[in-house]
């Protein structure tokens, strides 16, 4: 006969990371009741025992709560310091856990920085340069919700998805739970005919699968927002560009807004012809030529956050409620950060610091009172969040990941060697805003390749926090320029080198499209996405 340490050995493996406690229990219901009645003294005694070496609390891996707002500029989250923008569910969480200050995408826009945040692997190596921006299939083997789930992980997402797929890619099979909820419209109509914002229908389903989750494993869910883009079909200004959630109506109406802090016209007289003329630009007219535009348009973009934080703050107490608050971690950031008005602009995609920066906020139950509230000053970015989220979770880190696991920051220690500086790039929308470059501390370097000659700029961010002087033509700098110039062409060789010439790009586009690959479309059917989300 088996002995009950057998047994529990047994039936170990099966339930990883499942408390002692809890294995002894699944022994219980295993062994079969004649044999139960024999050995009950003797598993009593065994109970005992493992009761006495139960873990601590907490010792069950634990939950992660990825929330991602879209198109969210760095600055507007009350924890960073806005003085309009009302977000104190997010800002208790800043509070309680820790608040990245320089928090970067390496691709700003949704799309292929979501691809970024399930793949950990940066554009140029989850692409090829004659499929960008379509995600490999071999990069998605090792996205973070499929490792997790292998580890055991209840895995969910709800909300926007928006990824360039492989052909024979099947997203529903990737999570346990899974619904692309997108915008255009916001609002949806529900069964009982009543309108729902995407934001709070999202919530919504969050919230149902923390009621619904077993207590006996850890979840990982994504709830990813499609606020704060703006309606791109929709220029009215207010809730037709930015439509915010009704829990927000008429939040910030007696609030004057102030213009962009690099709104001077002078700035953007300065830019290059070809930004003058880009996306930036043209969408800058959608909802920012005049004052009266801005401030509406604004104030409703400040909603749409407030309106997060709302929704953000229901699935917190549903958490707490379901009993998980104590060992769920809670991670907050955006896809791409946001020109909301700034340098002429609106939109993100270039590579100055309101499109690049993003908010990352992190609250872990786990962290002692003493390191809680911090601001953590090292860079972060997106592609460090599936390392950091295996890490967590207590899975092996993928050989494909190319970010590393921002725990240790977290806990507030100062790992050897963090990077200071990332390589940057946007491989789309040639050939105004293709381009290639490092964001170091001091000096930020972007070639847009496809102008011809190749634009470059160079810019000290001691001298010029704000970038509105372009050092690459100044010989003076000549030597950092190179240093620079050499830091990017290293860093773009070691994620599949430079693109192909523009030319050869638009045959093989015209050659492979026609709905060739599969197209991004936030609800998986129907026809393709405007290319520049
Ligand atoms: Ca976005």
């Amino acid at each position: 006969m088996r002995s009950t340490w057998g047994l529990v050995r047994q039936v170990r493996p099966k339930c990883q990371r499942i408390t002692a406690i809890r294995c002894y229990n699944r022994a219980l219901t295993t062994f079969p009741k004649a044999h139960f009645r024999l050995m009950k003294t003797s598993l009593l005694f065994t109970g005992l025992m493992l009761l006495s070496m139960q873990p601590a609390p907490g010792a069950q891996p634990p939950n992660i709560l990825f929330l991602l707002a879209d198109d969210q500029r760095q600055d507007t989250l009350g924890c960073y310091g806005h003085d309009i923008v009302q977000t104190p569910n997010i800002d208790r969480l800043a509070a309680d856990g820790v608040r990245f200050q320089n928090a970067f995408v390496t691709t700003s826009i949704c799309w292929v920085s979501r691809a970024i945040n399930l793949t950990g692997q940066w554009a140029r190596t989850h692409a090829t340069p004659d499929s960008m921006p379509t995600v490999k299939a071999e990069s998605l083997k090792t996205m973070f919700p499929v490792v997790l789930k292998q580890a055991g992980y209840r895995t969910g997402h709800f909300g926007k998805w928006h990824l360039m797929e492989p052909k024979g890619f099947v997203k529903e099979d990737q999570y346990d739970e899974f619904e692309a909820i997108g915008r255009n419209p916001y609002f949806k109509t529900m069964p009982d005919g009543s309108k729902r914002h995407e934001t709070d229908l999202v919530c919504d389903k969050g919230i149902e699968f923390i009621k619904s989750q077993p207590k006996d494993k850890p979840f990982c869910l994504n709830l990813w927002f499609n606020a704060a883009h703006a309606e791109d079909n929709d220029h009215r200004p207010g809730i037709g560009l930015y439509p915010w959630p009704p829990s927000v109506d008429g939040m910030y109406e007696d609030r004057s807004i102030p213009p962009p802090r690099l709104g001077d016209p002078a700035i953007f007289e300065a830019m290059p012809e070809f930004l003058k003329q880009s996306i930036n630009r043209e969408r800058w007219y959608w909802g920012y030529d005049t004052p009266e535009k801005f401030e509406t348009n604004a104030r409703a973009y400040y909603r749409m956050i407030s309106g997060i934080d709302h929704a953000v703050g229901r699935v917190l107490k549903a958490l707490a409620e379901a009993g998980l608050a104590e060992n769920t971690i809670i991670v907050y950031t955006a896809d791409n950060g946001y020109y909301l008005g700034d340098r002429g602009f609106q939109g993100k995609w270039s590579h100055f610091e309101e499109s690049l920066r993003v908010p990352l906020v992190v609250y872990d139950p786990r962290l002692p009172k003493d390191k809680r509230g911090r601001v953590v000053p090292q860079m972060a970015l997106n592609v460090d969040l599936p390392a950091t989220f295996v890490d967590w979770a207590e899975a092996a880190k993928p050989a494909a990941y190319e970010g590393s696991s921002l725990a240790p920051l977290v806990r507030g220690e100062a790992p050897e060697g963090w990077r200071k500086s990332f390589f940057c790039e946007h491989v789309d929308l040639a050939p105004s805003i293709t381009w290639e470059g490092i964001r170091g501390q001091r000096y930020v370097y972007a070639r847009y390749f496809d102008q011809k000659p190749p634009f470059e700029f160079l810019h000290d961010l001691d001298s010029d926090p704000d970038e509105l002087k372009n050092l690459a033509l100044d010989p003076a700098n000549a030597s950092t320029l190179k240093e620079m110039r050499e830091l990017c062409d290293q860093e773009m060789n070691a994620r599949g080198g430079p693109l192909l010439p523009l030319e050869q790009r638009k045959s093989l586009k015209a050659e492979k499209g026609k709905g060739k690959a599969k197209a991004p479309n936030q609800k998986g059917k129907g026809k393709a996405k405007s290319a520049v989300e």
